[in-house]
Parts: C-alpha cells; structure tokens; sequence
C-alpha cells in the first residue's frame, strides 16, 4: 500500500455499457477491467468517475454527417476530429454505467462531451481545451495530489485524462491492466502507454497497489 495515500484519487473514466462488447462502440475484454476496480476501489479514500454523456446531435458522430462513416476523420473545432459510431447518447442505456460496476464509494461524476460542437476524451477539458468540466479544480479543494487513472478507453479518454492531471501537476499514475484499448490501429494501446510514460506517467499494475 505505498502507492496510495489520503491525498490519492482513483479516477474511474468512462466504464459504460456502449464500451463493454455489445455496446455500440465495444472495446475488446472492456468488461475484464470491471471486477479489478472494484477491488481497486477499496483501498481508495477517495474514488471519482467520468462518463461520456453526448448529446444525439453530437459532431463526433458518423451518423450527424450525411455521407461520412464511423472511422473516416473530419475537421471539428479545427480540430481533426475521428468520427465515431452513435455512443453514450444522454438518457440512452448505452451511457450507463456497467451493471457490476460497484458505485457505492463514489464522491462525484464528471460528464463530460455535452457541448455538440467539439469532442472531450479527457475528464478536465475539451479537445480544444477551451471548456472545463471542473474536475482539476475539484481535485485540489479536496488535497488530490495523486491521481490513479484506470477505466476505458486506454488509447482516447484514459490516456487523455491521465495527460491532462499530470499537465495540471498531480502525481499521475496509469493501473495498465485495469484499462483496455480501442486499437483502431493494432499498436494504438501500447503507443498510448508509451506516451504516458515520456509525459512522466507512472505506469503500476493493480497488484502492486
Ligand atoms: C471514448 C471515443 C469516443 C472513450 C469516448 O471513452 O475513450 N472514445 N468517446
Ligand atoms: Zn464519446
């Protein structure tokens, strides 16, 4: 236990049915990471979730751009922008939580991608860093200095969550095997890792915390 201290947050991102194979924008074994944070949760103090909460009318959807589909990119917010398959739509099942996911713990939620006009993988800010859901500031009016990043998924919202707590100065650490990657590309999962780690991410697996 000399990882986690009073000062840690565990930061549960984005564990929702439409990520869980069956779900409308499934990543592979999403499921596998739901009985490790529900172990991991018990040794926290403090435990944080993200959820992906989209309007329908949502620019990162395939389906809102007549003669696009999912996978092609366009620009959004100037920026280049991965069109999506229909996910975590409001109201919608798909942007529940997983049934199994224990909740009993939890402080708070933080949605994020409601504003229609840009996307937001990372719990703290849009993809434009322009809006702020109010997580980092969160953070530090409870003493979070250290962050523990799990959830899915691994190569879009986990990594760019992870980026953006150690961009705003909490000791970040990623838990590898509570996470699973989208992998559009095959390596996309371990590039993101190694991404983390030369942004000074310490990668741990859950049995070392
Ligand atoms: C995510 C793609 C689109 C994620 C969310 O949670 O990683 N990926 N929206
Ligand atoms: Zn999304």
């Amino acid at each position: 236990m000399e990882w986690i201290n009073d000062d840690s947050v565990l930061l549960i991102v984005d564990v929702q049915n439409d990520f869980i194979p069956g779900g409308a924008l499934a990543v592979s074994e999403g499921d596998q990471v739901v009985p490790l944070i529900n172990d991991m949760q018990k040794k926290f103090r403090h435990v944080i979730a993200t959820q992906d909460f989209h309007p329908s009318d949502h620019g990162s959807f395939a389906a809102n751009h007549p003669g696009r589909k999912p996978f092609e990119f366009i620009e959004l917010a100037g920026l280049t922008q991965i069109l999506w398959p229909v996910h975590c739509v409001q109201g919608s099942s798909g942007a529940d939580f997983h049934p199994k996911l224990n909740r009993s713990q939890w402080m708070a939620v933080f949605q994020k991608g409601k504003n229609p006009e840009v996307d937001s993988y990372s719990g703290f800010f849009d993809n434009a860093r322009r809006g702020d859901t109010g997580l980092g500031d969160f953070l530090k009016s409870i003493g979070i200095r250290r962050v523990f990043v799990c959830g899915l998924a691994l190569d879009y919202c986990v990594k760019f969550t992870a980026l953006d707590a150690k961009s705003l100065g909490f000791e970040t650490f990623l838990i590898s095997d509570a996470t699973r990657a989208v992998n559009l590309k095959p390596e996309d999962g371990n590039l993101a890792i190694a991404e983390m780690e030369a942004a000074g991410i310490t990668v741990l697996t859950s049995n070392q915390l």
